[in-house]
C-alpha cells in the first residue's frame, strides 16, 4: 500500500528534538499506519549544528529561521521543541499557516499564552498535541485503564513526586542552550512548569479536575551566572515546589517536585489510593505497576508488581515478545503512532492543547498560591 506522507518541520535540535526525531524514525518499523512521517526540515539557530542534527537523524534540509519552515508549503506538521518562551509564537504562527502542531511541555509560559495557543489551533482546525510523553509509558496507560475500570472504587488520595538533584551546585549557570531551564525568562518557572506539569497532566487525566491548591516554593540558590551576559544574576525560578490540592471527585492531592533531592535523578512517582485498591508507579522502574486489590481473597491479598510487558498490555503487542522490556523513548514512539493513527480516524490525540491549557491553569494557580500563601480556587 502506498502510504500517505506527513512532512515534518522540527523546530529545535536539543534533547526533545532527539526524542521526537527518534520516534518518527522508529514508528513505521513497529506500527501499521496509513501515514508515514517524512523528516523534511530541522531548524535551529546555528547552521552547522542544525546540519549535524540533520545528518544524524536523516532530515532532508536545514533552516535557521523558523518562520520559513512554518511558511513552507511542503511542511504539514510543526514540532515545537525549543525553550518555553518560544512555544507560543511558533505554535500560533504554525496554526495560522494551517500546520498541525506538536508542542513540547509545558505548553506555555502562562495561562494567557496557553489560551491563545489553544484558540489558534482550534480556530485553524489543525490536529495538535501538548507533548506530555509519560501518559504513553505502557504501565502508566495501564494504570489509567485500571482506574477507568472502576477497580479502585472511590478515590481518596493522589500523590505524586518528581525528584532530581542536578542544580544543587551554585556553579550551575542559568540561560544558554544547556541551562535555559534555570532562566525564568526562557522557562517561565522552575520545577513547577518543568516537572510538576508532568505530574499534573497525569493527575488530571487519571483522577479528574483539581478545584483548589495550596503551595509553597523555594529558590535555594538565589544568584547564578547567566551564560549569555556572563554576569551573576538573581534566579527567578522555583527550585522546589510542594502543593496540596482538592480534586472535584473529593480526593486529596499531595505533590512535590525539586531539583535538590540528592541522589535522585528523575524519580517520578505517583500513588493513588481508592476504597478497593491502590496503584503505584515509579519512573526508575518504568515497566512495573504496583497494584493492590482489596477484593483479592485474604489468602493471597497483597501488593502485586505487574511486569507490564505482556502482549495484552497497552502498546506491548507492537514490540518484542512477552516479558521483554521497553523504555523511556518508546513513550514518544507511542505518541507518534497515536498521532498518525488520529489522522486516519479523525479522533484527536490527547493531551491536546486544550488539555495542556488545563495543566497550565493548575501550574499558574500553584505559583500564585506560593506567592500569596493562600489557597487558590480553579
Ligand atoms: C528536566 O531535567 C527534564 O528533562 C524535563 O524537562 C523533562 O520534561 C522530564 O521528563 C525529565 O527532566
Amino acid at each position: 500500500m502506498m502510504k500517505k506522507k506527513l512532512n515534518i518541520g522540527m523546530i529545535g535540535y536539543g534533547f526533545m528534538a532527539r526524542t521526537h526525531s527518534n520516534a518518527w524514525r522508529r514508528v513505521d518499523n513497529f506500527f501499521d499506519l496509513e501515514y508515514t512521517p517524512v523528516l523534511k526540515t530541522v531548524c535551529g539557530l546555528v547552521k552547522e549544528e542544525a546540519q549535524a542534527f540533520a545528518d544524524r537523524w536523516g532530515y532532508e534540509s536545514v533552516e535557521t529561521d523558523w518562520r520559513k519552515v512554518v511558511e513552507d508549503k511542503n511542511i504539514d506538521l510543526i514540532e515545537v521543541c525549543v525553550p518555553n518562551n518560544f512555544h507560543a509564537v511558533i505554535a500560533i504562527a504554525a496554526a495560522k499557516a494551517g500546520k498541525m502542531v506538536i508542542c513540547e511541555k509545558p505548553l506555555a509560559l502562562n495561562v494567557a499564552q496557553a489560551l491563545e495557543m489553544t484558540e489558534a489551533v482550534e480556530a485553524a482546525g489543525v490536529p495538535n498535541i501538548a507533548s506530555f510523553n509519560y501518559r504513553r509509558i505502557p504501565a502508566v496507560t495501564l494504570a489509567k485503564n485500571i482506574i477507568d475500570s472502576g477497580k479502585l472504587g472511590k478515590i481518596f488520595h493522589y500523590r505524586a513526586n518528581f525528584l532530581q538533584d542536578w542544580t544543587i551546585s551554585a556553579d550551575v549557570p542559568q540561560g544558554g542552550m544547556a541551562t535555559w531551564r534555570l532562566d525564568a525568562k526562557a522557562a517561565g518557572s522552575g520545577v513547577t512548569g518543568d516537572l510538576l506539569a508532568h505530574c499534573i497532566d497525569l493527575a488530571l487525566w487519571q483522577n479528574g479536575s483539581i478545584s483548589s491548591v495550596n503551595a509553597m516554593t523555594e529558590t535555594f540558590v538565589k544568584e547564578r551566572k547567566n551564560v549569555e551576559s556572563g554576569k551573576m544574576e538573581s534566579v527567578g525560578i522555583d527550585d522546589a515546589c510542594t502543593f496540596f490540592c482538592r480534586f472535584d471527585n473529593g480526593s486529596l492531592g499531595n505533590f512535590e517536585a525539586t531539583r535538590y533531592a540528592r541522589g535522585h535523578k528523575a524519580l517520578f512517582t505517583f500513588e493513588i489510593n481508592g476504597e478497593n485498591g491502590s496503584i503505584a508507579w515509579d519512573l526508575h522502574d518504568l515497566q512495573r505497576l504496583s497494584f493492590f486489590d482489596h477484593n483479592d481473597s485474604g489468602l493471597t491479598r497483597g501488593w502485586r508488581s505487574i511486569h507490564v510487558t505482556d502482549g495484552d498490555h497497552p502498546y506491548m503487542s507492537k514490540w518484542w515478545v512477552p516479558g521483554l522490556s521497553i523504555g523511556y523513548e518508546h513513550s514518544f514512539v507511542h505518541q507518534a503512532a497515536d498521532f498518525l493513527e488520529s489522522l486516519s480516524t479523525g479522533k484527536a490525540t490527547c493531551p491536546t492543547f486544550r488539555d495542556g491549557l488545563e495543566t497550565q491553569k493548575v501550574c499558574d494557580a500553584v505559583l500564585d498560591s506560593a506567592k500569596t500563601g493562600q489557597w487558590v480556587n480553579l
